[in-house]
């Protein structure tokens, strides 16, 4: 049987329709899109990957993705790659589209030799976001082009603004505990936790009452459950400064103290993205989310696809590593934030 050039594209486009729905959580939006017909021949292709395409850290970094298509005239095809396989394969899908490179979000960071091989087979260039590749010596893979947080200065600031509130409050530092829900196999989640445990203590908060619980996946529930058990094991402490990786961290550790009877008053939750906590801040009543450090995801997006664009396009190199910083949001300001930052209308 013979396929026209057409069909062919259109059974591609099925084949990762597919592969992006097999993301492990259902998505909400446009978070699998793939374009559903190939585009005008001629326009540059690129790819972006990210790992949890159901987030909306992600799915507003590819927003920003697609302003600097609009933008420079290419085209952006969005995958999400939940595992090692799916990531594997979406390159190979990406090159039988044409695409000439991607940006993306591993999946697993030690994914990252497997990548950048399967990427030079195929002739794409790479830009990796977010989270760093670690090579086969356990050591980031700095040569691999890289654009995400300058993760333990905005864990430190995170440190600082609970310490500012807690002595706002006035709450007894004896009667106070810190949670600390870990995702420590990640270094940039491990970077910002640490930077956070470490400001609270050059603020002079006990170490004694810093604890750190692990979760076994970067969601709600996995959050929820590494908090739950925290609480069962310190039921004498009445007030909870609460920090995890990012906003859905701290989201599931604040559902766990409400499970628990703690209500705003006693709860001081900040989280890190910005992105993922606005129907959260936008609740009428308060609740133990305190606040984030706003990241700029469509920043992110615009700033990689746009150096990729540039890349492909001119051979212009982009720089090895960019670091992005993060702005203080609360209930008080996130809306006047987020609009200036095109996160919200
Ligand atoms: C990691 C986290 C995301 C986001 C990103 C900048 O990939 O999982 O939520 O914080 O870093």
């Amino acid at each position: 049987m013979r396929f026209a050039p057409n069909s062919v594209f259109a059974l591609l486009a099925v084949g990762l329709a597919l592969l992006a729905g097999c993301s492990k959580q259902p998505t909400a939006g446009n978070a699998t899109a793939t374009p559903a017909v190939p585009s005008a021949p001629g326009k540059i292709k690129l790819g972006f990957l990210v790992k949890q395409a159901e987030e909306p850290w992600f799915q507003f970094e590819w927003k920003g993705a697609e302003k600097a298509a609009a933008k420079h005239g290419f085209e952006v095809i969005k995958l999400g790659v939940p595992d090692g396989e799916k990531a594997i394969a979406a390159i190979d899908s990406l090159a039988a589209m044409g695409a000439k490179g991607f940006v993306i979000c591993t999946p697993d960071v030690r994914l990252g030799p497997a990548i950048v091989n399967q990427a030079k087979r195929n002739g794409l260039k790479v830009i990796t976001v977010d989270d760093q590749f670690i090579g086969p010596d356990g050591k980031f893979m700095t040569d691999v082009v890289y654009l995400g947080m300058s993760a333990t200065k905005i864990g430190e600031s995170v440190g600082a603004a609970l310490h500012t509130e807690m002595k706002r409050r006035a709450w007894p530092v004896a009667e106070t505990g810190v949670c600390v829900v870990t995702f420590e196999e990640l270094d940039t989640a491990r970077q910002r936790t640490d930077g956070a445990i470490a400001a609270l203590t050059a603020a002079g908060f006990p170490v004694k009452q810093i604890f750190k619980t692990p979760q076994k996946t970067t969601d709600i529930p996995g959050s929820f459950d590494a908090a739950n058990v925290l609480l069962t094991r310190r039921p004498e402490v009445k007030h909870w400064l609460v920090c995890a990786l990012n906003d859905t961290g701290v989201l599931g550790a604040v559902r766990a103290t409400e499970g628990r009877g703690f209500g705003a008053a006693d709860v001081i939750g900040i989280g890190i993205n910005g992105t993922d906590c606005i129907d959260e801040l936008r609740k009428p009543k308060p609740t133990g989310f305190y606040g984030s450090m706003l990241v700029s995801a469509p920043g992110e997006g615009f700033r990689t696809a746009e150096m990729l664009h540039d890349w492909v396009k001119n051979d212009t190199v982009p720089p090895l590593d960019t670091r992005t910083t993060g702005i203080f949001i609360t209930r008080e300001n996130f809306a006047q934030v987020l609009k200036q930052e095109g996160i919200i209308e």
